[in-house]
């Protein structure tokens, strides 16, 4: 009897693995087992459909304890290995940056520790992140470009690549970190930017629909520039990624950037409301704290919040995916404006 090949998916409650779960359960015929950790409320949200699915199981362990990955390796003993768990919010790794380190970074060596004891076939995929480039010395970057990250979170990304790297050369594994830039849809995280516009808006409409006063969306830096695509063409390009025949990492991008103030402007069109950016208060006044984007009958859509700036900003990111074009053959399909209609959509539905 031939055994269905498994595969062992880290993060799995979260975007990226859930879509993850997703896209292998429809196109193989694997055996997928989603890591989850402890919580005392469980937040399966995004994997409720596959919970009755029988070739679906979840284990429990957390990358902060060595033992569980371990125990899950040497029972499991994957052929596949997926790590996209993560503490995964920049913004929140300066107040917690020993933890974004231990599950970042630390936790890289517990999975690359298990795999080396284990299951030394195992193909392991770690989930890099255009924070390690950080300040950029060139646009669009490559996947020739120096790291230089600005924040712990970018430093712990960082400092897992050069361990995969570390591993693979030392124990021969295949052991790959991509180096994908934002992906984002309706099932990102709340507190990232995308996510919070498109929540925040569909707030904003119902009470505009129905006459009652509202507090505007509040957001930071408006001029950062992000090069965003969506998570389930990026799921696609990982899994191409592990299935080559040697271990080489890619750039996913887009290869468009836009500001948050662009997306701003777009979600909110799509959800039918128009605004538009103006200064107020003392005119001469044009600190970014005096801009807001307000509708022409006056209430005020979106303001800034000095609160949601970060210790230091990575301006400008734009990648160049075309060694994974030309290589993988990947082509991503949903473009920047369908993905900010897609979760304008969902949030409205909500
Ligand atoms: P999410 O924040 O949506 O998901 C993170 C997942 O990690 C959640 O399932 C979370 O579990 C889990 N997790 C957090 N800490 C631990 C821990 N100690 N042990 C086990 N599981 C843990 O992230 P995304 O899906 O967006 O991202 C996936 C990966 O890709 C991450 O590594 C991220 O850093 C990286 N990345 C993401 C990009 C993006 O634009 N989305 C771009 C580049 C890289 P719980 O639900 O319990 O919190
Ligand atoms: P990022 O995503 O830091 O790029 O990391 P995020 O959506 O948090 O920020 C994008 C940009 O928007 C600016 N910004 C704000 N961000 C948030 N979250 N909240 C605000 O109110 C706000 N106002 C302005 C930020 O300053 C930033 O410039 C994401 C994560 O998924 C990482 O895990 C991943 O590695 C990188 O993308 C690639």
């Amino acid at each position: 009897m031939i055994m269905s090949k498994k595969v062992l998916i880290t993060g799995v409650t979260g975007q990226d693995g859930s879509y993850m779960a997703d896209f292998l359960l429809e196109s193989t015929n694997y055996e997928i087992y989603g890591m989850v950790r402890r919580a005392s409320t469980n937040n399966y949200h995004n994997i409720k459909h596959l919970l009755n699915n029988n070739r679906f199981k979840l284990m429990t362990g957390d990358l902060t304890d060595s033992q569980s990955i371990d125990n899950i390796v040497k029972e499991v003993l994957p052929d596949y290995f997926i790590n996209l768990a993560a503490q995964s919010f920049v913004g929140a790794s300066w107040q917690i940056p020993e933890q974004t380190f231990e599950i970042d970074a630390m936790g890289v060596i517990r999975c690359l520790e298990a795999i080396r004891k284990h299951a030394p076939k195992c193909r392991f995929y770690n989930a890099g992140s255009s924070e390690e480039l950080g300040n950029v010395d060139y646009s669009p970057q490559d996947e020739n470009h120096p790291l230089k990250p600005r924040s712990p979170y970018g430093a712990a990304k960082a400092a897992a690549r050069h361990l995969v790297k570390v591993y693979r050369e030392s124990y021969d594994l295949f052991a790959i970190q991509g180096l994908l830039y934002n992906h984002e849809s309706p099932r990102r995280g709340e507190e990232f930017v995308t996510r919070k516009i498109t929540k925040a808006i569909a707030r904003i409409k119902k009470a505009l629909d129905y006459g009652y006063e509202f507090e505007p969306l509040e957001l930071g830096n408006i001029d950062a520039k992000r090069d965003w695509s969506h998570a389930k063409d990026f799921v696609q390009g990982i899994w191409t990624m592990l299935n080559q025949s040697s271990p080489k990492e890619y750039l996913l991008a887009s290869g468009e950037t836009h500001t948050v103030r662009e997306f701003v402007e777009k979600a909110f069109l799509y959800a039918g409301i128009k605004g538009r950016w103006v200064f107020t208060g003392d005119l001469n006044n044009t600190l970014p704290e005096n801009e807001v984007f307000k509708k022409d009958s006056g209430e005020i859509l979106m303001k800034i919040n000095s609160v949601f700036y970060r210790p230091a900003e990575v301006d400008l990111l734009l990648g160049d995916s075309s060694k994974a074009k030309n290589d993988l053959k990947w082509n991503p399909k949903i473009t920047f404006e369908n993905l900010i209609k897609e979760m304008v959509e969902n949030d409205l539905k909500m």
